[in-house]
């Protein structure tokens, strides 16, 4: 029997994790506080010694505008894996909402992400730019193809109808995030994060969005680093529930 992770989806804690972000960041904010104030409680914006200035700037200044929600977390394990499990650790609210602050996760979408999960609140949401009414402006085409000869592979030995696999922008349980043991600390624990829970029986549901290239900043993501998603995939393909799993309380390590 798959474990329940959350029987309700009472509060969403966002993540929000900054490098170069300023405009994308506030206008992040202040769209999802706009649409879905009432169901968000609590925004971390993950900050790292990398981070800009100017970014670090905005996210204060957000911060003394919305004091409630906006929590700035200096970040302790590197990278963007690393960013997210340090949020993990910290997040309050039943179901904890990845994406990213650069707009290339649309943030008028949040809105649809809670009203799935508060009628699945046991599943993954996670948004497919493969499905139709999704997509990709601005993608390179080679990246483009790469992309799709991935999902196909890993559908396939995954045996799922999932069409995307790889996008960073999804709602899980808190309870669920926080019970795995992960391990990447780079770009690919975007697809960690989606074949552990699918290892362990978790239901996982895609709803379309466009995927649109950031017009602030730059990508951290370096184009040979997509290729170890690929060693990401095949270990976790044999995998057991034990090892996907951190030890319950009173288990040996
Ligand atoms: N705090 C923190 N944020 C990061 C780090 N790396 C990336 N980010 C942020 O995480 C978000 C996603 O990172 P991107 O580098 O744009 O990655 P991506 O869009 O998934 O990757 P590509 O499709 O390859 O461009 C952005 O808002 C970045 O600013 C990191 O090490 N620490
Ligand atoms: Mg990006």
């Amino acid at each position: 029997m798959v474990q329940a992770y959350a029987d309700r989806l009472t509060s969403v804690s966002v993540f929000l994790p900054v490098m170069d972000e300023t405009d994308s960041l506030t206008k992040t904010v202040e769209t999802i506080l706009a649409d879905c104030g009432g169901a968000v409680c609590e925004l971390l914006v993950v900050v790292c010694q990398k981070t800009t200035p100017a970014s670090r700037a905005v996210a204060a200044a957000l911060q003394a505008r919305y004091p409630e929600q906006v929590r700035i977390v200096e970040q302790r394990r590197p990278f963007l894996g690393g960013a997210t499990q340090d949020a993990f650790d910290l997040a309050t609210g039943s179901h904890f909402l990845m994406m990213a602050s650069d707009l290339e996760t649309p943030p008028d979408r949040v809105k649809e992400f809670i009203a799935q999960g508060r009628q699945h609140p046991q599943a993954i949401i996670t948004g497919s730019r493969w499905l139709q009414g999704g997509g990709f402006e601005g993608y390179s085409r080679c990246k483009y193809l790469l992309n799709f000869v991935f999902q196909k592979t890993f559908a396939l030995m995954y045996w799922t109808r999932l069409s995307d696999m790889t996008y960073g922008y999804r709602l899980l349980p808190t309870r669920l995030v926080q019970a795995i043991r992960w391990e990447e600390l780079r770009h690919p624990f975007l697809f960690e994060t989606l074949v552990k829970p699918l290892k362990l029986g978790v239901a996982v549901i895609e709803i379309p969005v466009t995927w649109k290239a950031r017009t602030e900043g730059g990508s951290r993501n370096t184009f040979w680093r997509n290729f170890e998603y690929f060693r990401v995939g095949f270990k976790t393909l044999f995998y057991s529930r034990a090892r996907i799993l951190k030890p319950s309380p009173g288990e040996a390590k």
